[in-house]
């Protein structure tokens, strides 16, 4: 029988990778996307076919976590056996401009989607994108048991979803794990969030088309994985002969600086030369350091990382260098953007 599996924020970094997994693995992927006055799919277009091909196994569906009875009508129509809610307002610093709206969706949309999968009575397995923020200053090493001290209105709205989906797995026992994901990046990570900044920066900088590049704290402490190894947990944590809640770390140490550093020695640049600060960068509260232990997915799970944070930085300043050479500086950075807000802004 063909697995059918719903994943919202499909479009995203994580989502993308998830759905080729998946599709890979041969299921049936179904997907939301919010309505957008522009595509918002370019992550998933390799993987899109159309619907009309009797190959196709890949379904997008709109819908929004915003919106609680499309949740439920498509829960019901779909009849997922595995659902992962990786859908949310993601960016920590943003989260301080928009508190609501991030606490609605990222915290309100999880309980709704838990919500729909109940009332829809349908047996599915429910995968939430936990984040290693709901830690906040509890220092490191940080594991399942852990507590938590969220440091911005994205990490609290994130321990409330953690705590609505251990609470459907009691009250109502619902197949629902929390993944405690560290920072994971990849060569498909939003533009920007710091290592992608960094990144896309130094490939622009070594093609001579920029030649500063804007920080902010320099001195956090951050664990970066790499992505498609992640996903690769998440979907083992929903194979699992129980329902369980698991850290994914590489358990490695790395400063923004040592990161930064890392990306401009890949193309034989001094990152001094190139980085100047912001103050807008920083954030009202911030995370100094995450350092995760994910020995109980490697105990239970057999998940083990391989890409260290300096293997990460590599792959994607050739990543970045490699999609300049081939197609040019995008068009969002030869529009003058007077009186907007840049990309560089956030
Ligand atoms: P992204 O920011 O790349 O993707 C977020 C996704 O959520 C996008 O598909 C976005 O759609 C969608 N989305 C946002 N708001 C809504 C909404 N109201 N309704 C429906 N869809 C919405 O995130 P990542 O892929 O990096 O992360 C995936 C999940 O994992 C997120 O929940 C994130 O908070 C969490 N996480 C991420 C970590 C990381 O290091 N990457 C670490 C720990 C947790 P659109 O494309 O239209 O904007
Ligand atoms: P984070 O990621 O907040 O850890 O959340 P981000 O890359 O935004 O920041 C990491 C650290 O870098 C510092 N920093 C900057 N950050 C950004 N974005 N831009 C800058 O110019 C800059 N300069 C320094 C930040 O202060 C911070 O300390 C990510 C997201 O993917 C969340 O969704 C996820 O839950 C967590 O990782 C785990």
């Amino acid at each position: 029988m063909t697995r059918r599996a719903l994943i919202t924020g499909i479009t995203g970094q994580d989502g993308s990778y998830l759905a080729e997994l998946l599709l890979a693995k041969g299921y049936e992927v179904h997907g939301l996307i919010r309505r957008s006055s522009t595509f918002n799919t370019r992550r998933i277009d390799h993987l899109y076919r159309d619907p009309h091909d009797p190959d196709a196994r890949l379904f997008l569906h709109f819908g929004d976590l915003s919106d609680g009875a499309r949740l439920v009508t498509l829960v019901h129509e779909i009849e997922p056996h595995e659902v992962y809610n990786l859908a949310a307002q993601s960016h920590v610093r943003v989260s301080f401009d928009e508190p609501e709206h991030t606490g609605d969706t990222t915290g309100m949309g999880a309980m709704r989607l838990l919500e729909a999968v109940r009332m829809a009575g349908v047996d599915a397995r429910y995968y939430q994108a936990s984040s290693s923020e709901m830690f906040g200053a509890t220092p490191p090493p940080q594991d399942e048991s852990t507590p938590f001290h969220p440091r911005s209105p994205y990490g609290a709205a994130k321990v409330y979803a953690y705590w609505a989906t251990r609470n459907y797995r009691e009250a109502y026992d619902l197949f629902a794990v929390n993944g405690i994901l560290f920072n994971h990046e990849s060569p498909r990570r939003g533009e920007t969030f710091v290592t992608r900044k960094v990144t896309r920066a130094v490939a622009r900088i070594a093609a001579g088309l920029q030649d500063v590049v804007y920080l902010g704290n320099l001195d956090a402490i951050r664990d970066w994985g790499y992505a498609p190894e992640y996903v690769e947990g998440m979907w083992r944590m929903l194979q699992a002969d129980a329902p369980d809640d698991y850290v994914l770390a590489t358990g490695g140490r790395f400063t923004v600086r040592d990161f930064v550093e890392a990306a401009f020695d890949q193309v034989g640049l001094h990152w001094q030369e190139h980085v100047k600060y912001d103050e807008r960068y920083l954030r009202p509260s911030e995370v100094d350091a995450l350092i995760g232990d994910a020995g109980k997915a490697e105990r239970d799970l057999g998940w083990k990382p391989v890409v260290d944070t300096a293997a990460l930085a590599r792959i994607m300043v050739d990543a970045d260098v490699a999609s300049l050479a081939h197609s040019g500086p995008g068009w969002v950075d030869q529009v003058e953007l007077d009186g907007w807000p840049r990309l560089e802004d956030l």
